[in-house]
């Protein structure tokens, strides 16, 4: 995500343009319901979207390219959805089905932007190279916690940590995180045998790998999804985008039970509205000292009697991880 601020004029500029669209989008979409005899709803898994347009996964496994009414809110990769075929592998979606998960972010106004949805589990990929931030990697933890998804951490690479003195970032992460008590697995998309351990987190979920640009994540599911060339040629006949790039978020189908969606890397995750419980919540190794503090309200800054502060003085609580608390807290 880019830091740069947009000015209340570019934002309202760029809302017109976004509203224009989407109406377009409607008419199109519209034009094409209108054209079609009554054709039998169908069932459908969304693969990847690229602006308007979706690729759906009907349930014998086919592709088809839709558009989608406007009025249903914003459709995400894993959502089930209802389409109406208006063509030769073409249709329209009418319908989202109920959420059992969905992971948002909020965009350039703050409003709530899905990124994924129905998803059971965050795989956070971290790596030597490039250097892992604990800020960025609590935040996909907390979020974890917000929508009650399980997480991994998952450190890619490991082939290179014998040929390098690990960075200090990351020895800091295994200790604070390992002591927490997360899963944390070490593999590499390179090494033969280097993803047993992924494996054995992947199934029967349904998992997003997010993470910084470059730790690997689209290595990992190119040597998780042996038929991914053939998914993604599917993919690319269908959209036209030539090849498969990391712009976008696409699920894909493990060949033993399971679901993997890559997503493009990202710099800095924002939270959505989460409130103050949830975020505290969220960093599960103080739920134990939350409630002790003396003021009901403390913000574990500078109030007498603060019981996390006080945790991390006996060397309870990493002191990095009541520093990202209150940072994000102050975010919120
Ligand atoms: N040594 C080593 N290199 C790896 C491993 N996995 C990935 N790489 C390399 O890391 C680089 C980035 O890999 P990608 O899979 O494109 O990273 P990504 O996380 O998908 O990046 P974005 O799509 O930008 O978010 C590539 O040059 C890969 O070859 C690994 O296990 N070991
Ligand atoms: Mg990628
Ligand atoms: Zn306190």
């Amino acid at each position: 995500m880019s830091r740069r601020r947009l000015t209340e004029r570019q934002k309202a500029r760029i809302q017109t343009i976004q509203n224009k669209r989407r109406e377009a989008a409607t008419t199109r979409a519209d034009n094409k319901l209108g054209s079609t005899a009554t054709e039998a709803a169908r069932d459908g898994l969304v693969i990847t979207r690229h602006g308007n347009n979706l690729l759906i996964e009907d349930p014998q496994g086919a592709l088809n390219q839709c558009l989608f009414r406007q009025n249903i809110g914003h459709v995400v990769c894993g959502d089930e959805v209802i389409w109406q075929p208006t063509g030769d592998h073409e249709g329209v979606v009418t319908a989202i089905r109920p959420r059992r998960s969905i992971l948002s972010r909020p965009d350039f106004n703050g409003h709530e932007k899905p990124l994924a949805a129905n998803i059971t589990q965050i795989v956070v990929v971290i790596a030597p190279q490039p250097a892992p931030a604990g800020y960025l990697l609590d935040q996909y933890l907390v979020a974890a916690t917000a929508i009650d998804v399980r997480v991994v951490i998952a450190v890619n690479k490991a082939d290179l940590l014998p040929h390098q003195d690990a960075p200090t970032e990351l020895a800091h992460i295994l200790d604070i995180y390992a002591d927490i008590g997360y899963p944390l697995i070490q593999i590499s998309a390179r090494e033969s045998g280097g993803l047993q351990p992924l494996f054995d987190h992947l199934r029967d979920q349904t998992s997003i790998l997010v993470g910084q640009s470059g730790v690997g994540k689209s290595s990992l599911v190119n040597a998780c999804v042996p038929n991914r060339d053939v998914q993604t040629s599917r993919l690319s006949d269908k959209t036209g985008h030539g090849r498969h790039t990391t712009s976008s978020t696409s699920l894909y189908h493990l060949p033993f039970a399971g679901r993997l969606i890559d997503s493009p890397g990202v710099r800095s995750f924002r939270l959505g509205r989460i409130d103050r419980q949830t975020l505290e919540h969220g960093f599960i190794e103080f739920r134990e000292t939350l409630g002790a503090c003396r003021f009901s309200n403390c913000t574990h800054t500078h109030e007498p009697g603060c019981a996390l502060r006080a945790a991390v003085e006996t060397g309870r609580i990493h002191p990095t991880r009541l520093h990202n608390l209150i940072h994000m807290a102050k975010n919120l």
